[in-house]
């Protein structure tokens, strides 16, 4: 593996997930492979999971991590070819991602969408900058429409709680305030059509994803029958994508509580976290014996450790 960026950089997904499971047992077996060289997080957005999660895998792979929060630390970054640099703007992409290069051996970005230009965040223009002018492999921490690392560790969550070779699974919007991105939806999206399951994607009229993500999943408004028989129920909350970044409900019937995991085959709940209790999910739902959410942070760790690993050991 060169980068990480998507989950189509995962060319055999399900033995990787095996390989996370494996590594889980033994997690400094691999501590030589970063050993003398360095990862840097730089930081455009908030994290808890993210950012302490990879310091921890990189410190089991036996790299050094450089942390970085650039919107209050860093210079502001020029983008532009050929720009008169007479404004705020003190250093280009440029010599910022090749002078990374130098300190670093993995450079990994969080930079989450503005949510105001559908096109100009799909460009993806600080991650693939980076891409462009770093001579080192690039991480994606969650960009615009990408959250990989999420979604490898919804992966091996689902792997090890799974009852049954093809479990129904759902993935339900869920109301929040204020406008969010639809990088952990799409990532889930595709992570669930390269493993054995059923699947079915519940939101608002509306709250259609990327129709070229969803391609061939079956969506449906109508939540309560979606979650008939499911064994495993994701919420999240996303922006309308084609009301591009705007919030178009905050219905309350959507809040996954008790009365809606009834109609369910007593499955696990499922969400990626910071969640809002009382508003995304009831208190009665995230405290019972059915909530994951705890293990899938926990298998961040793993996702990072197994994408570091795969990632030194196509430098040596
Ligand atoms: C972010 C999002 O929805 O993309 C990060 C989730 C991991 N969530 C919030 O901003 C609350
Ligand atoms: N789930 C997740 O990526 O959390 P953070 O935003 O806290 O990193």
């Amino acid at each position: 593996m060169k980068n990480f960026i998507s989950i189509d950089d995962i060319s055999d997904f399900n033995s990787l997930i095996d390989e996370s499971i494996s590594i889980k047992k033994n997690p400094f077996k691999y501590s030589h492979l970063g050993e003398k060289k360095a990862i840097g997080l730089i930081f455009f957005n908030k994290s808890l999971r993210t950012r302490l999660s990879m310091q921890k895998a990189a410190e089991m792979i036996g790299l050094k991590c450089f942390v970085m929060n650039f919107n209050n630390e860093g210079w502001n970054l020029e983008f532009e070819n050929n720009a008169i640099m007479s404004t705020d703007k003190a250093e280009h992409i440029k010599e910022a991602a090749m002078v990374l290069s130098q300190y670093c051996d993995i450079i990994a970005i969080r930079k989450f969408p503005d949510l105001q230009n559908k096109d100009e965040d799909e460009s993806e223009k600080i991650l693939n900058s980076f891409i462009k002018y770093a001579e080192v492999p690039i991480i994606n921490l969650e960009s615009s429409i990408a959250h990989p690392l999420q979604a490898l560790a919804d992966a091996i969550t689902i792997r090890e709680h799974k009852k049954n070779v093809k479990p129904k699974i759902v993935l339900s919007w869920a109301p929040h305030p204020n406008p969010l991105p639809h990088a952990v939806a799409n990532s889930f999206v595709k992570m669930v059509k390269r493993i054995d399951a059923e699947f079915v994607i519940t939101n608002p009229v509306g709250y259609n994803l990327n129709s070229k993500i969803t391609d061939g999943v079956t969506v449906t408004h109508d939540q309560n029958q979606a979650f008939k028989n499911a064994d495993f129920i994701y919420a999240k909350n996303w922006s309308s994508y084609d009301k591009y970044g705007q919030v178009i409900t905050k219905d309350k019937n959507w809040m996954i509580d008790n009365d809606l995991m009834s109609k369910t085959n007593d499955a696990y709940f499922m969400h990626c976290l910071p969640v809002r209790r009382n508003f995304v999910v009831a208190d009665d739902v995230l405290d019972s014996g059915k909530s994951i959410v705890i293990k899938q942070a926990q298998n961040r760790i793993y996702s990072s450790l197994v994408v570091l690993k795969r990632i030194l050991e196509n430098e040596k």
